[in-house]
């Protein structure tokens, strides 16, 4: 195999916490054994990286290149590397699919052993960076994707190979945040047709939970937000009632989803990273069967807290999932299958595209919740 050479190509550096990013010329090292370096075609926004470029305490990495949500073809690949070859078109995923270990190859889990999800700032195996900006200065990863670059290096098991037919604009929000959402509905909910359903939080992720559960059948979707013009968008994904959690007065949310349902959800996620909300979607979910799944990121550290007779006295179920409890491979290929098939929406989360240089603008308008999904054309 020929000896790849670094390639100098514009990133978007995170350069100090909740500063614009700048856009710079970067050297991207060659893909070393088990890596792929990719061309970026188009990446979008996802609230996360908005997360961890504001985090001031504890201090975040920088310079960091973010950005996990994205589509691109194969530049180079390094030694030992079959799955995929130049040119493939591929969508990277912040889980590692390794497809060996115990995990991967169980049905109850998509967190790969071999490489565990951390928020690591550097590469999965060896722990180093594969970036560097002009003066020689390393920089960090971002969930092992680092998408807000023209080229970035990913490990194999990071990778998935696609259809190259689909368009990049919509594929690459099976990235992270459309599919965490259909996923958490169809794969940690498993979300049965005539099931009740309640969303809290009708962002990009609540709102792919309405499709997640409207594609399994949910008879009623309850999707709750402090913007009442969330239920028109909600609409189009399957919600079927609202509630604004702003004018619960006298009455908390969860009473008011209680009284809607008769006794409570079958299914309540959490989409906004309050452990407030987590209580609330926990105390409206059905006495004996009812789920409750928590998808928000919070503020690190932030605790929930429960009385053991609560629980025990319940019957209920609380979950994690982490993207949406999808295997990377196994299911990203199926999600652009429904797509394409004009079974799953995606057109309709893309609400503005926006060209690299204009990267900052993606985050003002997520920031300010003018958007759902901002494509990033590289
Ligand atoms: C998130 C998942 C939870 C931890 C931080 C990153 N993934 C993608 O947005
Ligand atoms: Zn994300």
């Amino acid at each position: 195999k020929k000896e790849g050479k670094a390639i100098r190509c514009r990133a978007a550096v995170a350069r100090k916490a909740g500063e614009p990013l700048v856009i710079e010329e970067v050297m991207v090292a060659a893909p070393k054994a088990h890596e792929v370096r990719i061309r970026i075609i188009c990446t979008s926004l996802c609230h996360s990286d908005i997360t961890f470029w504001k985090l001031k305490d504890p201090p975040g990495y920088f310079p960091r290149i973010l950005g996990h949500e994205s589509i691109g073809v194969v530049e180079s690949v390094g030694e030992d590397v079959d799955e995929v070859t130049e040119g493939d078109t591929v969508i990277p995923s912040f889980m590692a699919d390794c497809g060996e270990c115990v995990d991967c190859k169980s049905k109850k889990s998509n967190q790969c052993s071999n490489f565990p999800f951390k928020v690591s700032p550097l590469m999965h195996r060896d722990e180093t960076s594969r970036f560097m900006d002009l003066n020689g200065e390393t920089l960090y990863h971002f969930l092992y994707i680092s998408s807000f670059s023209e080229y970035t290096v990913v490990d194999v098991t990071h990778v998935v190979k696609i259809d190259p037919a689909v368009p990049p604009n919509r594929a690459c929000l099976l990235s992270c945040g459309v599919s965490t959402g259909v996923g958490a509905a169809w794969r940690t909910a498993n979300v049965e047709a005539g099931s009740t359903v309640a969303i809290f939080g009708l962002g990009a992720i609540g709102l792919a939970v309405a499709e997640g559960a409207r594609l399994c059948g949910a008879s009623r979707i309850i999707g709750v937000d402090v913007n009442p013009d969330k239920f028109e968008i909600g609409k189009i994904f399957g919600v079927t009632d609202f509630v604004n959690s702003a004018s619960c007065k006298d009455k908390s949310v969860s009473e008011v989803i209680k009284e809607m349902t008769g006794g409570g959800a079958d299914y309540c996620f959490e989409c906004v990273g309050l452990a407030s909300l987590v209580h609330e979607a926990f105390a409206c979910c059905r006495l004996g069967w009812g789920k409750t799944v928590v998808l928000g990121v919070d503020k690190p550290g932030t605790q929930l807290s429960f009385s053991s007779f609560e629980i025990l006295l319940s019957g209920k179920t609380i979950t994690g999932s982490l993207f949406g409890g999808l295997k990377a491979k196994h299911d990203i290929p199926i999600l652009i299958k429904r797509y394409m098939d004009k079974e799953l929406q995606l057109d309709e989360f893309v609400t503005h595209e926006v060209s690299f240089e204009e990267i900052n603008k993606a985050f003002d308008l997520l920031i300010e919740g003018k958007s759902l999904r901002c494509v990033i054309w590289m």
